[in-house]
């Protein structure tokens, strides 16, 4: 109904009324309680049939009406015109893989220079306080299923503890009933078989690169296409090969650019740009490196900041299209980082935060979290303590989407919706949790209980960044202390003990979900043997080598430990 609505704006000439609502939305908000929507805090996520809410519809109507014969828009109905639950806007998530929170010019870099990105946080509302896992794989299980990546299986990033477990219900599969069609571009990491693969998982354009990046080989069922690297790359296109040209990053988006080109007036689309850049290998187009030579003292700091500006320049590229294609209101855009700082450091620049990638403290999990909807979403930051795994529920609400009882008692996420429609509204605390994983295979998971481990609070956040059978609790308050300098666990034993013992019942209730943890691998990359079955050819000896546990340097006993490579 709104689409339709603002197509008949804009063929008339006049102004959408959404718009002229959001000029005096600002002064709405300060008079007017935040309106009852589904699924928000105070009411679980009801099920419901697409569309848009009867409310929301009922409004719209009398909006157009009045619209039509040119009356002014009742001030104190705005904050209903802006509501966001039901409004089946096109959803675009665009996530990076190894960009730290830091390394964008909104976040106070120093030296890189994010236009684009920066326009995404002026433009949108900006959660402060948004947490990932700590590496690729566990994030975007946690994302697509709107629970603990541990609930699904996946603790690791390879040895077949990157694969989403079969019986989980991805965002994907959820909206695809909903009615919007979907895509995925870029990085899957969540499962190289066939029936793991996107395609299997609610995604009807499939455009990805096999493993946890291009060129990547590892035993068992996470590696690329033989001889992949970020420039002209074979990409899986709905199952089959495709000889790229270009660098990868825009390679991605400018396929994702013509698959949304071709539906854009047809059903509402989700589209998943997930870039593998900016993570090592630092392979970056010599121009884009060029623009930070000089700039930075270690020399891979230039490649890496080159990176993450051919993302911008990316970012931007995708701004301009959706306001040509006149969707720029109907688009919501969520750019998101996946985990702590990396190739970043290189630069020198961690936005003030304890950690990295791989790291359970503030700087291992938190991360950019912007979200742009034109005429709908009024900018602002958001102090909320959340999480990865309320995209699901948020997204899915906004979409209108009928989730199945077993679905949705199954998801540990909040929606969102309340704090976009006011970023300053109740929130209740809650707790959240923080487990690296990556505990070797075949080793029992006990001996990594409090390895990499953390329990937070809005205010507190315990860690245990290198315990094992025993803790080693490390307190933080974070809301006076965010670069976690000062450990007040000593003083505090009783909020380290209560936190804890939260922990221990989390710890004991995730443990069902492990269910790759003997899986054995097969002998050859699915993803490599699909496109050896394609074009011909076979695994050279450096092939085979990767593909053995004990020939890759990644995993040769015992090299294969928490923290280290592979990510
Ligand atoms: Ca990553």
């Amino acid at each position: 109904m709104h689409r339709m609505f603002h197509r008949m704006a804009r063929t008339a000439g006049h102004p959408e009324p959404t718009a002229a609502c959001r000029l005096s939305r600002g002064d709405c908000a300060e008079r007017t309680s935040r309106p009852k929507v589904r699924g928000s805090r105070d009411r679980p996520l009801t099920m419901k049939s697409p569309g848009v809410p009867r409310t929301a519809t009922g409004w719209r109507v009398v909006l157009a009406i009045l619209w039509i014969l040119g009356l002014d828009l009742p001030p104190d109905r705005c904050l209903l015109a802006g509501a966001v639950a039901g409004r089946r806007p096109n959803v675009i998530l665009v996530l990076t893989d190894d960009q730290g929170y830091g390394d964008m010019s909104c976040h106070g870099h120093p030296v890189l220079r994010t236009p684009n990105i920066d326009r995404v946080h002026r433009e949108g509302v900006r959660f402060v306080d948004f947490h990932v896992s700590p590496t690729c794989s566990p994030t975007r299980a946690a994302l697509l299923t709107g629970r603990h990546e541990f609930r699904s299986g996946v603790t690791h990033t390879i040895l077949e503890r990157e694969r989403l477990a079969l019986d989980a219900t991805t965002l994907a599969e959820v909206l695809r009933s909903a009615g919007y069609t979907t895509g995925i571009f870029g990085k899957w990491h969540l499962g190289d078989e066939p029936a793991h693969q996107p395609d299997r998982r609610g995604f009807d354009e499939v455009f990805v690169h096999g493993g946890g990046g291009i060129g990547q080989t590892y035993p068992g069922s996470c590696g690329d296409a033989p001889g992949n690297t970020y420039l002209d790359p074979e990409i899986l296109h709905n199952g089959v090969f495709e000889k790229t040209h270009g660098y990868c990053t825009d390679v991605f988006f400018e396929q994702a650019f013509r698959w949304i080109g071709d539906r854009r007036h047809d059903r509402p689309f989700f589209a998943y740009i997930a870039c593998n850049a900016p993570h090592a290998p630092l392979q970056v187009r010599a121009e884009d490196e060029a623009r930070y030579a000089g700039k930075v003292a270690h020399p891979k700091a230039a490649k890496f900041l080159g990176m993450v500006a051919n993302i911008d320049d990316n970012v931007g590229r995708l701004l301009d299209r959706l306001r040509e294609w006149g969707i720029d209101r109907d688009t919501l855009v969520v750019f998101m980082t996946d985990n702590g700082a990396d190739g970043g450091l290189l630069a020198g620049y961690n936005a003030g935060m304890r950690g990295a990638k791989g790291t359970a403290f503030l700087g291992g999990t938190r991360a950019a979290s912007l979200w742009r909807w034109p005429g709908t979403l009024h900018p602002s930051d958001c102090h909320a303590l959340a999480a990865h795994i309320d995209f699901f529920p948020t997204i899915a609400e906004i979409a209108g989407a009928r989730l199945p009882r077993p679905v949705r008692s199954r998801i540990e996420g909040r929606s969102l919706v309340p704090l976009l429609e006011d970023p300053g509204a109740p929130w209740a605390e809650r707790i959240l949790f923080t487990h690296l994983g990556r505990w070797p295979k075949g080793s029992d998971p006990e001996s990594a209980r409090y390895r990499v481990a953390a329990v937070r609070t809005p205010r507190w956040h315990l860690v245990s960044p290198d315990g094992g059978r025993e803790p080693h609790w490390m307190l933080f308050d974070v809301a006076a202390d965010p670069g976690e300098k000062t450990d007040l666990s000593a003083d505090n034993r009783r909020i380290v003990g209560a936190l804890s013992a939260k922990y221990d019942r989390w710890w004991n209730s995730v443990r069902k979900g492990w269910v790759n943890e003997t899986a054995v691998g097969p002998r050859i990359n699915p993803f490599k043997e699909r496109f050896w079955s394609q074009r011909g050819g076979q695994p050279s000896a450096e092939d085979q080598r990767l593909m053995d546990m004990e020939g890759n340097p990644a995993t040769r006993k015992p090299a294969a430990s928490p923290g280290a490579r592979p990510r």
